[in-house]
């Protein structure tokens, strides 16, 4: 059902709301094939300079639908990573343009895990993280054995991953998870707050960090090095690039259009 993705515009930023607040946003068939709409709409548009994806009610998501293992003959689990979860993840990965989450509540399973596949992840005070798989006979999917390696070093990843005990939003901030946890006074307006300053960013500046760090996720330093320079060189022929150096000259805010090249 559409309605369990809400998505909505503010100024240049998309906002992705998770839905099904009854079921702390779990994701379905229907939540991903939304979920994939609505990128798709986000990838073919310009005026769309960032991505806020949070969750309606109490939590921000608790990962996939267990009712759908009830019952019925056994799913396989493999195809519907292959068909929904991982396609999500490398689409947000591979965006060219900023992704807040706003962790608005729990974030259990692949819910956690979607949060981590943005960008920039903030949650407020309230929320927290849960690696749920292991209380259900699973390994963290939706890219989880990849990003908290990354995120947290091997030893927490490893803690978060076989323990599956829930963390608080204050302490996923103090060990790196996440960018900040923030009160939740005022969170919604916070996170929407931080999607707007980023949606007015050199935008084409923000795809290139993203390539180089998904890059950098497998290349040595060489190979690294000669990405950052081909990507500079790119960035240098951009007319947010020239925006930026001009309103240094004559000490004003830059105005960045995200544009590749001259209109
Ligand atoms: O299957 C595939 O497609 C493969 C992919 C797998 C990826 C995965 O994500 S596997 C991991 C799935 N998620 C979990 O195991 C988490 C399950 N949920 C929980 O452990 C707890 O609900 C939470 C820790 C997230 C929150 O606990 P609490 O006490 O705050 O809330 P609650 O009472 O447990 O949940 C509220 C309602 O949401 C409740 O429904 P009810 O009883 O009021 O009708 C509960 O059943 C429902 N709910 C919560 N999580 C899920 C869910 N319903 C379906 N699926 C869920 N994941």
């Amino acid at each position: 059902m559409a309605e369990d993705l809400l998505v909505t515009t503010q100024g240049a930023v998309r906002i992705l709301t998770l839905n099904r607040p009854e079921k702390l946003n779990a994701l379905n068939p229907a939540v991903h094939e939304a979920l994939a709409g609505a990128f798709t709409a986000i990838e073919a548009d310009d005026t769309i300079r960032a991505v806020l994806l949070t969750g309606a009610g109490r939590g921000f998501c608790s990962g996939a639908d267990l009712m759908q293992n009830l019952g019925g003959p056994q799913r396989d689990l493999g195809a519907a990573i292959d068909k929904h979860y991982n396609p999500l993840v490398r689409r947000m990965r591979a965006l060219p343009k900023p992704i807040v989450a706003a962790v608005n509540g729990v974030a259990a399973g692949a819910g956690a895990n979607l949060a981590l596949a943005a960008d920039i992840v903030i949650a407020c005070e309230s929320a927290n993280f849960t690696q749920a798989f292991i209380r259900i006979g699973l390994l963290p999917d939706a890219g989880g054995t990849f990003f908290l390696p990354h995120l947290v070093g091997d030893a927490r990843a490893r803690g978060l991953a076989m323990l599956g005990e829930t963390i608080t939003a204050t302490e996923a901030a103090a060990m790196g998870l996440i960018w900040r946890c923030l009160p939740d006074a005022g969170f919604a307006e916070a996170a929407l707050a931080l999607a707007t300053s980023l949606a007015a960013k050199p935008t084409q500046a923000i795809a290139a960090m993203k390539h180089a760090f998904n890059a950098a996720a497998t290349n040595g330093l060489d190979a690294q090095l000669d990405l950052e320079r081909d990507l500079q060189q790119q960035m240098g022929r951009t007319p947010d690039f020239a925006e930026g150096v001009r309103a240094f000259a004559e000490k004003r805010p830059a105005i960045f259009t995200g544009a590749a090249t001259a209109a």
